[in-house]
């Protein structure tokens, strides 16, 4: 599926140092050691109501990581799935009634303008599942064939649907460190189905429902007509296109359990490898008028709505950044009109002739998004340049804006 045009990079001298990041499995800091080429994989959207703030936050949270990574002088090979269909955008469609085809194109076409909006470099491979049926196909067949996965019969489906046995799999837990109870309450939570007779076990993931009337179904070969499930999905699609371990698997915290935790038990069950990531990493929620911010409950502010209210998409990035990825917050009209104002200030700072000396500046934007993609410090070194810019005659320094402006843009996505 295509992406979107990503932004250019502008240069400025010098690299960032290692990045250190919060691994959600190691539960601490760990410095990133990618070698010359790192692996992304950030779970991407499912298309029946995008994009949302909190959608905005993840991505735009992976995009600092990548532009951190890409400053480290690494290469970065980035990859992003579009859960094209699955159980909730299919009840969505049945609601709404519309095709579910139509409505995923649409959503998935006004995420890719929103993204364009943000500044958010495009990945390199952007997958639906509905692109990646023949690997999943080969995928659960290979399982089958090898007696980890296990077919069980749905009186309502035209062939059996297939279970991950889970038990199989090394390593189950890693990700989350969940206890059984807070597993099977998460896993009921979040699509899957602990009370689904005959599975051997509740927390086995679905590998591939079998067909259903009235549910779109794709041939499967020797599984029968289905879909997919939905942690197969992810697991495939990063096999497909990183070398495992992956430097980093991204998403929101709602994804910890069951969803990293499956396509990584899964993804070293296929491969074999010990590792699926070296980090897994996770967006705090963002939320909106006390809960967290999500399609199921309707609280959404839109960033296709602010734009199409006049806002610029630069300060809804600068107020995205303004916030810690790893502290839960809600959205307000507060964190829009001082995004605005900030923007306001470093855009007149910018457009003098001359601006203070900016070593400083890039050192310290720098070493903030290095620690852990502190990114309101790397705001305040900003507004500190800002400050002393403003505060007195600069004009000797020409090059400072302009320098100032590229840092801002290659480092925060931020352009000025
Ligand atoms: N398609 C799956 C992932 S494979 C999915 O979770 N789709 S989603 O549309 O529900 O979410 C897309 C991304 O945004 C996920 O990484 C999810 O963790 C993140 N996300 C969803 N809601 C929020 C929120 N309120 N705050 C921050 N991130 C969120
Ligand atoms: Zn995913």
């Amino acid at each position: 599926m295509h992406s979107w045009p990503s932004p250019a990079i502008p240069e400025i001298p010098g690299r960032n140092g290692p990045i250190h990041i919060f691994d959600s499995a190691h539960g601490e800091v760990v410095a990133l050691t990618p070698g010359p080429t790192a692996g992304l994989y950030v779970c991407g959207i499912t298309p029946y109501d995008a994009t949302h703030l909190g959608h905005a936050a993840t991505y735009v949270t992976f995009d600092v990581l990548g532009r951190a990574l890409r400053d480290a002088g690494h290469d970065v090979v980035y990859v992003q799935n579009v859960t094209d269909v699955d159980d909730p955008l299919l009840a969505r469609a049945v609601r709404d009634g519309i095709d579910w085809e139509v409505l995923a194109d649409r959503e998935t076409a006004l995420f890719r303008e929103d993204m364009t909006a943000l500044g958010v470099i495009a990945p390199d491979h952007y997958l639906g599942v509905t692109e990646s049926i023949d690997g999943i196909v080969a995928t659960v067949s290979d399982l089958l064939a090898a007696g980890t996965a296990y077919r069980l019969e749905a009186p309502d489906a035209s062939s059996p649907d297939i279970y991950l046995d889970l038990a199989q799999a090394p390593g189950v837990g890693s990700v989350s460190h969940a206890s059984r109870e807070e597993m099977l309450a998460l896993f009921a939570e979040r699509g899957g189905d602990p009370e689904r007779e005959g599975k051997r076990d509740a927390l086995d993931p679905l590998l591939w429902r079998g067909a259903r009337d009235g549910e779109p179904s794709w041939d499967g070969g020797d599984l029968g007509d289905g879909r997919p499930g939905w942690h197969i999905e992810c697991t495939v699609i990063a096999l497909a296109n990183l070398d495992l371990p992956m430097t980093v698997q991204g998403g929101g915290t709602d994804l910890i359990y069951p969803h990293h935790e499956m396509s990584a038990a899964q993804g070293r069950l296929i491969s074999g490898e010990e590792s699926f990531a070296q980090a897994f990493v996770h967006q705090a929620m963002v939320g909106f008028e006390g809960e967290k911010m999500s399609k199921s409950k309707g609280n959404l502010v839109l960033v296709s709505r602010l734009r199409a209210d006049g806002v610029d998409p630069m300060a809804i990035r600068l107020a995205l950044l303004d916030h810690h990825y790893r502290t839960e917050w809600e959205w307000s009209d507060g964190d829009l009109t001082r995004a605005q104002e900030r923007l306001g200030q470093w855009r007149a700072a910018l457009s003098r002739n001359g601006g203070p000396s900016t070593d400083r500046l890039i050192t310290t934007i720098r070493a903030r998004v290095s620690d852990d993609l502190d990114t309101p410090g790397a705001l305040v070194a900003m507004d500190k340049w800002v400050a002393e810019s403003l505060s007195a005659d600069h004009s000797a320094n020409l090059g400072g804006p302009g320098l100032a402006a590229r840092a801002i843009d290659r480092l925060l996505g931020v352009r000025l």
